[in-house]
């Protein structure tokens, strides 16, 4: 297995794809997706553009459906839910799927959704993704990091390396014989240097900062949790995990 990392999904190549892909936006997509679906949500259907969603959604009944938006970390006017976790309920979600358009998150899935395996990782779900590149032993696997608005963010390269670093724990590969680039050394670096303390990371982050401004720091402090759903987002049809 060679695992590379990208920061952001502009810096994946154009004129390949991976065996298996795995977005990561830790604050709060990839979150947000694990908690969905880990609470009995239906599917998750991601959309770049607004008003494809709503057009898209239109086509489920009410009662089967739930619309999430998110720019600029503010909730999507019309839409029941943002882009926080901590609001997706199963009394909420429970056999309804979530029709979800973010700025960054929803980018990066879009960018690798060709590759023939593709998953959605945060912190909490770390878990349940490595075990699946250990069942599945692809060849190549591209993490990719959302970032913000094309820059690279601390969250997303931490949950990066958090990932690698498991894998690393769980077989024989040495870094060098695991890294496709120096991004997953680095990455690496970056977990084994803040895992007893992500959430004091997240504070210091740039994307951290926003959600604190915007009094989010609840949602800091769950996604700063690490393996603590036994849930995999998998790609099962184009846009929909
Ligand atoms: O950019 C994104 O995709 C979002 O996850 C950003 S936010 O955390 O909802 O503000």
């Amino acid at each position: 297995m060679k695992l590379f990392v990208y920061h952001t999904p502009e810096l994946t190549p154009t004129d390949k794809a991976p065996e298996c892909a795995i977005a990561v936006d830790v604050l709060r997509a990839t979150s947000t997706i694990a908690t969905v679906l880990a609470a009995g949500g239906e599917a998750v259907q991601v959309f770049s553009d607004l008003d494809q969603l709503i057009a898209v959604s239109e086509q489920w009944p009410p009662e089967k459906r739930l619309r999430a938006g998110e720019r600029g970390g503010a909730k999507v006017a019309g839409f029941e839910l943002g882009n926080s976790p901590l609001d997706c309920t199963s009394e909420l979600v429970q056999g309804r799927r979530l029709f979800i358009s973010t700025t960054n998150g929803t980018r990066a899935l879009q960018r690798v959704q060709d590759s023939p395996n593709v998953l959605a990782a945060a912190l909490i779900n770390r878990a349940a993704v490595v075990q699946f590149l250990l069942e599945k032993q692809p060849q190549t696997v591209w993490i990719v990091g959302s970032g913000w608005e094309g820059s690279f963010s601390l969250e997303d390269t931490v949950c990066a390396g958090a990932i690698a670093h498991s894998v690393l724990q769980k077989t024989k590969l040495s870094p060098e014989e695991l890294a496709g680039n120096d991004e997953v050394i680095s990455a690496i670096a970056l977990y084994s240097q803040w895992q007893d303390n992500l959430l004091g990371l997240f504070h210091q982050a740039s994307h951290g900062q926003r959600l604190l401004r915007l009094e989010c720091q609840e949602d800091l402090k769950y996604c700063s949790q690490t393996d603590v759903l036994d849930v995999l987002p998998i790609q099962q049809e184009i846009g929909v995990l």
